[in-house]
């Protein structure tokens, strides 16, 4: 089989961003998802950041131009492209006082991994990019401001979700039975037509009644006007995630770092700093999987899944050092390395359950910034074999199959159906890879 070089690797993922870039900032994928979205800027910005640092700087502000007065950055900020389903006209966000008009934005969040972004450019620039850095900073304090006012009612340190999409991982198996509680009737909902299934065949995609969930939360966002707390007292999907919370613990340790030498005052970012790495230590640790688990508020009770989110509490560096290598064990077993050891890692999810599926989306397939962000905790606890695994079963799939979207977790073909899924030409897959290919050159991979 042909494969791509580290060269052709750069090039091509150079090449593809470029490609992907549209008006002041890059489309995750040019036909299937052709608006600006929260999380995938972050990782393209971090891409960026190692050959382009004013695209990367574009990147961040054309997406923080989409903040709600709140603070929430929402996970979509629209453009005029046409082609995506649910558009501007769908989310409605003038139902809201906090949503701005201009530009349109989807009305739910996404993981913050933008903090770790700006702080990537600062590293990398010192005093050049200090403007730049000044401005981002109080408005991502804002936005961890609002998780920690709205999304955390019993003040635990966890912020909640409140729709699959804010997750970043929208079909995983942990949210299947926190949507079975929402029945929706025939006729309820709005006429609305899915455009993803025009480019990507819907073995590989979210099924029907879950686009109907999907879409029946967004009705009652706009019921009740985007009111967090109306929202709150009525959202039967309110989750703690464990790649969420990571992520927010992640965003702090940021902060932190950049209050530092902007000479800000460090005092909420570190109570909540604390805060957060406890709660997650206390309340998703499961010891039987030694795993982080998710939370459901509704049931009051936890989702005993292990999914590739599972491992993200290691990049923010919450685990302890001996639940750090219980993990690292838990990644080489059969659970998700494959019975032979010779899977890809990190399936979305575990193999060994019923709901695993190598091609569909976030139910089994790999995802570049997954193994990326999980590599980076790897080295944190000192793990630098595995975490190199990582990097090298992702730069291993770019090289056979291109920047896909997703990727089987099977290496041969008498053990499942192999290749790369979902879209082509997907941007974090392009922009990982080059900081990926950086970190391998250097030898560091930190
Ligand atoms: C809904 C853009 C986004 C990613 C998500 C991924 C997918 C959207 C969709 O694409 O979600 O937000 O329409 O399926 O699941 O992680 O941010 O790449």
């Amino acid at each position: 089989m042909a494969e791509l070089s580290d060269r052709e690797i750069r090039a091509g993922a150079t090449h593809l961003l470029e490609r992907n870039w549209c008006d002041g900032y890059t489309r995750p994928a040019r036909r299937l998802y052709p608006h600006q979205w929260n999380w995938d800027s972050a990782f393209i910005a971090i891409g960026y950041a190692s050959y382009d640092i004013e695209r990367a700087i574009r990147e961040l502000r054309s997406l923080l131009r989409g903040q709600w007065a709140n603070g929430m950055v929402p996970h979509i900020v629209f453009s005029a492209q046409p082609g995506y389903f649910p558009g501007p006209d769908f989310w409605r966000t003038d139902l809201s006082a906090d949503a701005p008009r201009d530009p349109p934005t989807s009305g739910i969040t996404n993981p913050p991994v933008l903090a770790g972004a700006v702080l990537d450019i600062h590293r990398r620039t010192g005093s050049a990019a200090r403007d730049f850095v000044a401005e981002a900073f109080p408005r991502l304090v804002a936005w961890q401001r609002y998780f920690y006012r709205e999304r955390d009612p019993r003040r635990e340190g966890l912020a909640y979700l409140r729709h699959p999409w804010e997750s970043g991982t929208d079909n995983s198996p942990a949210w299947d039975s926190v949507l079975a509680r929402i029945r929706v009737h025939p006729g309820e909902l709005p006429r609305h037509e899915r455009r993803d299934l025009a480019h990507v065949p819907a073995s590989q995609r979210p099924t029907r009644d879950d686009y109907d969930r999907y879409v029946w939360l967004i009705e009652l966002y706009k019921r009740v006007g985007y009111r967090e707390s109306e929202i709150a007292a009525e959202c039967p999907f309110v989750v703690q995630d464990p790649l969420f919370n990571a992520a927010l613990c992640r965003a702090n340790e940021a902060l932190l770092e950049l209050a530092e030498s902007l000479g800000e005052d460090p005092g909420e970012l570190r109570e909540w700093h604390a805060q957060t790495t406890r709660a997650l230590e206390e309340k998703l640790w499961d010891e039987e999987k030694a795993l982080y688990v998710y939370f459901d508020l509704e049931s009051e009770e936890r989702i005993h899944m292990g999914t590739a989110s599972s491992f993200a509490p290691l990049w923010a560096g919450v685990p302890s050092p001996e639940r750090a290598r219980a993990m690292a064990a838990r990644l080489q077993s059969p659970t998700f390395s494959g019975a032979a050891g010779d899977g890809f890692l990190v399936p979305s999810h575990e193999l060994d359950s019923p709901a695993f599926d190598p091609l569909k989306y976030w139910r089994g397939p790999v995802w570049m910034n997954l193994n990326w962000l999980i590599a980076h905790g790897l080295e944190r606890y000192g793990e630098r074999a595995l975490a190199g695994r990582l990097r090298d079963d992702a730069l291993t799939l770019v090289r056979r199959y291109g920047f896909r979207e997703y990727f089987s977790p099977f290496r041969t073909e008498d053990r499942g159906p192999v290749g790369g899924y979902g879209s082509e030409g997907f941007s974090w897959t392009a922009a990982l890879s080059i900081d990926l290919l950086a970190a391998e050159h250097s030898g560091d991979g930190s």
